[in-house]
């Protein structure tokens, strides 16, 4: 693939994130009170959790069409832009996604009482969503087999990786309190106990009738229909090909539905 790899702490990144300065300014940043995290692993359902956490703190409200994008909303903390420069900026309240491993999370984190929820996701399924999502990836175009990515994944050469060092540091840290750990497959199978779950995380008290449209409006069906959440307009910016598939692909657990 053509994308440069670099080995930072343990952990591989894109080379246009280390290349980017971004790894200089991330020690400092500042966490606040009332920041919210998503972290996880690439492909752990961190889109789905995103977005639940989204409608939770924003009164249940579906977003659509006309809502700004998730990038713009929830922006990646380890990215330039729209990322770390958006996020320091923001004088209101912060919604962050991190694929940083727990080593490597700004060290503010720990006194601030910022929230982190990690969606952990089982191997074989993040593996072959994350092959899908590197040949949709324009600047990836990842042209080898499935055999030679799980390979890659397995001898932890994958982005982000090692997988299982990823898990295992936020896994050990699941007592703290300001860290909820759930796992994709969980929220698969009951989404409205997860998402009760994540709502009493965050201190929100929701109805049943809310935590059921919470449901509803983040089930795959519905979040692939979503512009504001589907990914779709990286098509446009020519980020994904148009012909390689959904950033939405399958949603589903434990398959091999190759
Ligand atoms: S990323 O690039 O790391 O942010 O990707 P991430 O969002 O973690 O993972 C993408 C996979 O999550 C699936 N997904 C969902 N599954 C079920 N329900 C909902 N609402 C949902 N939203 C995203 C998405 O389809 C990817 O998994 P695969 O197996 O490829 O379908």
């Amino acid at each position: 693939s053509p994308v440069s790899l670099y080995r930072h702490k343990g952990y591989i990144f894109p080379g246009q994130l280390v290349m980017s300065g971004v790894f200089k300014e991330l020690p400092d940043f500042q966490f606040k009170q009332e920041d919210v995290l998503v972290a996880s692993y690439p492909k752990a359902g961190t889109t789905w959790v995103q977005e639940i956490v989204y409608m939770l703190t924003h009164g249940c409200q579906k977003t659509n069409e006309s809502s700004e994008i998730l990038e713009t909303r929830f922006p990646y903390l380890e990215y330039p832009y729209p990322g770390i420069k958006s996020l320091v900026l923001k004088k209101e309240k912060r919604f962050i996604k991190t694929h940083l491993p727990i080593s490597l999370l700004p060290t503010s984190f720990e006194n601030s009482g910022a929230k982190l929820i990690y969606i952990a996701r089982n191997p074989r399924d993040t593996a072959i969503s994350y092959f899908y999502f590197m040949q949709l990836l324009t600047q990836c175009d990842y042209q080898g087999t499935l055999s030679s990515f799980i390979d890659m994944f397995l001898s932890d050469r994958a982005m982000y990786s090692p997988y299982f060092g990823h898990i295992l540091g936020y896994w050990e840290a699941r007592h703290n309190p300001n860290i909820l750990f759930v796992t994709y497959e969980e929220l698969h199978q009951n989404p409205h106990k997860i998402i009760r779950k994540i709502a009493e995380f965050l201190s929100i008290d929701v109805s049943d009738a809310e935590v059921n449209h919470v449901a509803k409006s983040t089930s795959f069906i519905h979040m692939a229909a979503n512009p504001s959440v589907n990914y779709e307009h990286w098509k446009d910016f020519g980020f994904a090909f148009k012909d390689k598939g959904t950033f939405l692909r399958k949603g589903m657990n434990a398959n091999c539905i190759l």
